[in-house]
């Protein structure tokens, strides 16, 4: 399909990322809008409303995984899907996901524009939570579409205050058994994802976009340490057991563990250090914190939670502290679809586009859609390779790129 795009302007899509971006639970220019809280209640609205403006039919499930679909000429046939999500960490930007999300709708508007037809519907999902912000597991709503995460799984997550997953989902409207979230194998024909790359690499070699061949795998963990507390003067240092100066070991030790791989790709971050009872002239008595492992080889990945523990095992025994280790979640690597790559490559050639295969160094809901269907990722560069902080930022000219290259793609699929 000869797909001669007008010079479509993308400054609709950029008032609407704008406009999105002030659905806030943070003063602008911070984004933070955690599943299921009033802002992400607001911006979903929102985007629904777009997609009806749009003429797509919108339909949620039962956790809130929103379907916004343009109906093909054969029903029979599985859709293509394109999407992601707008929920935001705290203090995050206005790009991470909702790139993915408005970037597909306005993909689907310039296909309607130029008066394509699609055989294959094609289908714009937001999914809940892909953001571990709130039950603090990543991928909440794909992971529930591919079974990843069940049903009781999910009923035993809790938040920070001890609030359910039912609890929320009432509050935001949204009913219906958690067994109806799962889908059948194949219930996407193919999935595009497009989203900023949340690294350096396209805007240091000057490229207009990439083609994710693999995401990586991750792995996370709730580690708590318990000491034993008491007064920072009275208590000696001889026969301590401070909780936090254990926690420091364990969060260096992965620091070095991660780093000594040989591989860049293996990353360890500890993001949450929660200190009790968190009083200047107190020894800590009980440290939580979080870990995040990452890498695109699993076995790797796992020699480093591997040696996290050797090294938990020894601080326990040194410093007479108890270590409990809950293993969140951790996923294999996503290897992305070849003809799904094909069809990007060819459509980033026919639109002129500048292109590298690259890895996804975060994870995605691509990730577990991988369960259900093939998938396959487009990145669009973003400046220093900055995310998660509100100076996050993607030119208008960056996303016009990705959206036309994804315009493309989604014709070239459901043709
Ligand atoms: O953490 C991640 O990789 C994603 O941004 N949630
Ligand atoms: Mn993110
Ligand atoms: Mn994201």
């Amino acid at each position: 399909m000869t797909l001669e795009r007008p010079n479509l302007s993308i400054d609709g899509l950029m008032a609407e990322l704008m406009a999105l971006a002030q659905i806030s639970e943070a003063e602008p220019p911070v984004v933070t809008r955690v599943v299921f809280g009033e802002a992400d209640m607001r911006a979903r609205a929102y985007v629904k409303g777009l997609c009806t403006e749009a003429g797509l039919t919108v339909r949620e499930d039962a956790i809130g995984n929103t379907f916004a679909r343009w109906d093909g000429s054969d029903p029979t046939l599985a859709p293509i899907g394109t999407g992601s999500h707008i929920d935001a960490i705290p203090n995050a930007g206005l790009y991470d996901g909702c790139v993915g999300v408005l970037g597909g709708l306005e993909a689907i508007r310039v296909l309607k524009k130029l008066g394509f037809k699609p055989r294959r519907s094609i289908e714009l999902v937001i999914f809940t939570a892909e953001e571990p912000t709130r039950f603090g597991i990543g991928c909440l709503g794909s992971r529930m579409m591919a079974n990843v995460l069940t049903p009781e799984q999910a009923l035993a997550l809790r938040d920070k205050e001890g609030r359910g997953l039912e609890e929320w989902r009432a509050q935001a409207g949204f009913a219906g058994p958690l067994e109806s979230v799962a889908v059948p194998n194949g219930r996407f024909y193919q999935f595009v994802e497009l989203h900023i790359e949340q690294g350096p690499y396209l805007e240091q070699e000057g490229l207009d976009v990439g083609l994710v061949t693999h995401i990586a795998a991750p792995a996370s963990q709730r580690i708590v340490i318990e000491g034993e507390g008491g007064h920072a003067g009275g208590k000696l240092m001889p026969g301590r057991k401070d909780a936090l100066a254990a926690a420091a070991e364990l969060i260096l030790a992965l620091e070095s563990a991660a780093k000594s791989t040989g591989a860049i790709d293996t990353v360890g971050t500890v993001g949450i250090c929660d200190v009790f009872p968190g009083a200047v002239n107190s020894v800590p008595s009980r440290v939580l914190i979080t870990t995040d492992v990452r890498d695109i080889d699993g076995a790797r990945r796992d020699r480093v939670l591997a040696a996290l523990a050797d090294t938990g095992n020894d601080v326990s025994a040194r410093r007479g502290v108890k270590i409990t280790t809950e293993l969140i979640n951790a996923d294999p690597p996503t290897t992305c679809d070849p003809a799904i790559l094909a069809a990007l490559e060819e459509s980033a050639v026919a639109a002129g586009k500048t292109y590298r295969k690259m890895v996804a160094r975060a994870y995605h809901d691509s990730s577990f859609v991988s369960c259900i269907a093939p998938v396959a990722m487009l990145f669009i560069p973003c400046r220093g390779g900055v995310s998660h902080r509100p100076d996050e930022y993607a030119s208008p000219k960056w996303i016009g790129r990705g959206v036309h290259v994804l315009s493309r793609t989604l014709a070239h699929l459901a043709e």
